[in-house]
């Protein structure tokens, strides 16, 4: 079927989709001199539309980052430039790849505080939706929290955790905590709900999707339910977790995930737009927007 528009950047593609690099950590040689005027052009436009959005929706950790890093509109950045502000501050790079690498490449970088970025950039005509991170959805969206202490451990963490889930074969169960926190998570702060999820921080639409629109639930972060709970990957989340600070995450990192794994385990799962009778609700969407879409789809 047609890509809905404006729906976030798919993951977990199976890899293979990249053509396989000769370096066995699949990281390439970024080549910022050969981006073309156009690619600049297409950075631009995402960058300022998204300038324009984010005020008041992104938290303050994100423009915080954002204003410490060498992140501007006329260019692509360059990734040895964010690399040395990264390393400064909390210890990660940014490393070029071509496009999504296999889970256990991906984890081992995380894991060694490196941030696989694609180099690529979408084409003007893919402005709201792609099938694979690129150089916007990963340096514009996910950069910028690199550069908070606690999102940085959490990060490694989440790569440590990746290749001990992939052994214990429950790496769908942690991929939802990823899922539902570093690239859909929202987190709330004095002056209302606002954004830290790199998915929604680097969609135009989904950033006001997720926090303005009636339709989502928005639901008080839970490990075990979060863990539960599928995802959608190419359209707009249904519920959204929020979480109290980003210190909330490092508690996470701490914790056993594996009696966590087994307790888990063949219990039953939970769509993406279900509300539960123990869930802490903030908003009980309407679930409009996606009711019209699968109207839209059986029609
Ligand atoms: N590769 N480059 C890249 N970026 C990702 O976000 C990514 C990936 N490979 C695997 C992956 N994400 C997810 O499937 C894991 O988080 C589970
Ligand atoms: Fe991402």
């Amino acid at each position: 079927m047609l890509q809905p528009l404006n729906a976030p950047v798919k993951h977990g593609l199976a890899a293979g989709e990249t053509a396989r690099p000769e370096r066995t950590d699949w990281t390439i040689d970024q080549g910022w001199a050969h981006y073309s005027t156009q690619e600049h052009a297409t950075w631009k436009t995402l960058f300022e539309r998204q300038s324009k959005l984010l005020p008041g929706r992104a938290c303050d950790e994100f423009v915080q980052g954002m204003r410490e890093l060498p992140i501007g509109a006329d260019e692509i950045p360059d990734f040895r430039r964010l690399s040395d502000v990264l390393m400064k501050h909390t210890g990660w790079q940014v490393v070029a790849v071509p496009g999504l690498v296999p889970d256990e490449v991906f984890f081992e970088h995380l894991a060694n505080r490196r941030f696989p970025a694609g180099h690529f950039i979408r084409k003007p005509h893919q402005l709201d939706y792609l099938e694979e991170p690129d150089v916007f959805h990963d340096v514009f969206g996910h950069v910028p929290m690199l550069m908070n202490p606690a999102i940085a451990d959490y990060i490694q963490a989440y790569g440590v955790g990746g290749l001990r889930a992939q052994k214990l074969g429950v790496l769908d169960k942690l991929a939802r905590v990823y899922w539902y926190t570093v690239e859909f998570g929202l987190v709330k702060q004095k002056d209302g709900l606002r954004i830290y999820g790199s998915g929604i921080a680097s969609s135009a639409s989904e950033s006001v999707f997720a926090l303005d629109d009636a339709s989502p639930n928005r639901v008080r972060f839970d490990l075990e339910r979060v863990m539960r709970t599928r995802y959608r990957i190419d359209d707009f989340q249904e519920t959204y977790f929020v979480i109290e600070d980003l210190d909330e995450l490092l508690e996470l990192a701490r914790i056993d995930f594996g009696s966590l794994y087994q307790r888990v385990q063949g219990q039953p799962e939970y769509e993406p737009g279900t509300v539960l009778p123990t869930d802490r609700v903030l908003t009980r969407g309407t679930g409009h927007y996606h009711d019209t879409k699968r109207q839209g789809e059986s029609a």
